[in-house]
């Protein structure tokens, strides 16, 4: 029996950031945001105060576990009426807050790391899990453009990701998201079936008990 040698403990302790192509165009970026992970949670902080998290009702009625609120030139909302992107947030009347630089930064980093130049976004929805929250297997086909990609980042406690294909009842993969991930897709899978299981339980050294991601899009 050979004893572990250093590499392969430090290999198993310390796993170096991963990227990995789970499907054609759509590439999970291992820990790419945990330089900035307490950047970005007080600059969401900030975005908060002006626009608070607020559990939207869908166009059938149902109130969404998950809670969300925007930055950017543009929102996602959903009411009665359907679901679209606006410029005023429906609570406080007022423009959503500006895009931060750190978020359109790193969206930008992650976008390029996983082969996608140039993306530059102009909304970005916040979503706000905790205890039991989910989303329900869904398209992202809101945005005007499908030739952008979508960056998503996760902070805080962890979730399971779905991803199955252009059909509901297609097959899903399921990936585990942990703090400070990015994923990144576009291109043939942009408007692949998703979704997050229920959250599970359980407490976060920077977010307490509750899962955050930014999805960043270009919506105009
Ligand atoms: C979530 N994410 O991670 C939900 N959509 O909480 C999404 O619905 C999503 O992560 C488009 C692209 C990336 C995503
Ligand atoms: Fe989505």
């Amino acid at each position: 029996m050979k004893l572990a040698t250093h590499s392969s403990l430090s290999g198993s302790l310390f796993d170096s950031p991963k990227q990995l192509e789970f499907a054609e165009g759509a590439v999970l970026l291992q820990g790419f945001a945990s330089a900035e992970d307490q950047s970005l949670i007080n600059t969401i902080n900030d975005i908060a105060k002006q626009s608070p998290f607020r559990h939207m009702t869908t166009p059938g009625g149902f109130r969404m576990s998950v809670a969300i609120t925007n930055c950017g030139h543009v929102g996602w909302v959903t009411d009665r009426k359907g679901y679209r992107y606006q410029a005023i947030d429906p609570d406080s009347d007022l423009p959503w807050p500006a895009m931060p630089s750190v978020f359109a930064e790193i969206a930008s980093r992650a976008a390029d790391a996983a082969g996608y130049a140039h993306f530059q976004p102009d909304a970005c929805l916040i979503n706000r899990y905790q205890s039991g929250a989910r989303m329900s297997l869904h398209q992202d086909k809101d945005e005007q453009d499908f030739t952008a990609p979508i960056v998503s980042i996760s902070l805080g406690l962890p979730a399971i990701f779905m991803f199955g294909g252009l059909q509901r009842t297609d097959k899903t993969q399921r990936m585990l998201l942990q703090h400070s991930d990015a994923v990144v897709w576009g291109g043939p899978t942009r408007l692949n079936f998703h979704g997050i299981a229920p959250l599970k339980a359980g407490s976060h050294p920077l977010l307490g008990e509750q899962r955050i991601n930014l999805t960043f899009r270009k919506a105009l």
